[in-house]
């Protein structure tokens, strides 16, 4: 297959607009950006920032695991799939209550959006109502509601909506031509075919990818022209660093060096402009300078909470001491 291969909207199987609203970029272009001079790359991702955002805010979303482990797909990153032997203990749906009371934990500690997340390929018809009850429920209490339930069956999209759910979360994760070697359980194009769904049914698109799975720089190039050609981009765009879990068949790979995720951040926010562009998972493997220099590429959103979804995240308290040493407002 060829390497620089861009899946256009064209390729989904709905037609799309032919009309873009922002000027897409080409695999080429975006390695032209990783190719730059560090500093080079970095002034342009700050100009890019500060068109358009305070580039001293930045959003801060809190993760919760709803539902946890048994996962039937093979994602050789993920800690939850039951193929892998990673000793995670699996958790039915939690109650509304718990959500709720992580929900109000959550806005307590300030965050302005909250994300539920569950190990599913896709939701069943049933799993739906308690899932729609929860973002009825976090949404009553003054939260913006994200969810990630894995691929949606056709009118699965509107209902969540109907519901007042915000945001969907759906990564591509890498490069279509890298994509079969992390997963086999589905496609990209059935990625693309959810982020379609999702997006026709009025919701906000939550998508972004993870850097260190043993990719290339131009499949890393390749992941970011790929989300900045979805029409429109984005509007949250979450990069994570690979966390290694023991027991998946990515645990022991070797990562790429800090400036070449910096570089990703930089690329993400010059061709997603308008994207809130989110310094994801990966957060407790690296210095407060390291996570300063994503801020000054263009960064301006971070999940916020002890954990993540099996694994932990920075405390809040030292997240609002670094937020606090580098003048950034959390929002
Ligand atoms: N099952 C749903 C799905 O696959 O979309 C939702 C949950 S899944 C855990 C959401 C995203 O978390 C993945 O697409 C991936 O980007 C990220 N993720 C999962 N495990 C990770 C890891 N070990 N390191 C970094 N990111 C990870
Ligand atoms: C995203 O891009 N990253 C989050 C969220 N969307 C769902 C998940 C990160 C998971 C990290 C590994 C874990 O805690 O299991
Ligand atoms: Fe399942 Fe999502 Fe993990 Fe893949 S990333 S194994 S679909 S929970």
């Amino acid at each position: 297959m060829n390497d620089t291969v861009l899946l256009s909207p064209q390729t989904l199987s709905h037609p799309q607009p032919t009309v873009r609203s922002t000027p897409s970029w080409s695999v080429e272009a975006v390695l032209a950006l990783f190719e730059l001079p560090f500093a080079d790359l970095l002034f342009q991702a700050q100009k890019t920032l500060r068109a358009h955002f305070d580039p001293n805010a930045v959003q801060r979303s809190a993760l919760l695991s709803i539902k946890t482990g048994n996962c039937s797909e093979d994602c050789s990153y993920c800690s939850q799939s039951k193929r892998h032997q990673t000793g995670l203990e699996a958790e039915n749906l939690l109650s509304l209550d718990d959500v709720v009371a992580a929900a109000q934990v959550a806005k307590d500690k300030g965050a302005s959006r909250f994300c539920m997340g569950a190990a599913w390929r896709g939701p069943k018809n049933k799993d739906l109502e308690p899932v729609m009850e929860m973002v009825r429920a976090v949404k009553s209490l003054g939260l913006e509601t994200c969810v990630t339930l894995g691929m949606l069956k056709e009118g699965q999209a509107e209902q969540l909506k109907a519901a007042g759910l915000d945001y969907y979360n759906h990564n591509l994760d890498t490069a279509p031509e890298f994509y079969p070697e992390i997963v086999s359980t589905h496609s990209y194009q059935d990625r693309l075919d959810t982020l379609h769904s999702v997006r026709e049914a009025g919701l906000k698109v939550c998508c972004g990818g993870i850097i260190g799975m043993g990719e290339s720089r131009l499949h890393r190039a390749g992941l970011i022209a790929q989300l900045a050609a979805l029409d429109p981009p984005p509007e949250s765009v979450p990069i994570n660093g690979l966390v290694p879990i023991p027991g998946t068949p990515l645990a022991k790979n070797e990562q790429p060096d800090i400036f070449e995720f910096v570089r990703t951040i930089a690329a993400a926010r010059i061709t997603m402009p308008r994207s809130h562009v989110r310094l994801s998972a990966g957060r407790e493997q690296m210095s407060e300078a390291e996570q300063a220099l994503c801020f000054l590429a263009g960064a301006n959103s971070i999940f916020y909470g002890d954990r993540l979804l099996t694994t932990s995240n920075p405390q809040v308290a030292s997240d609002n001491i670094l937020f606090e040493k580098l003048g950034l407002r959390g929002v």
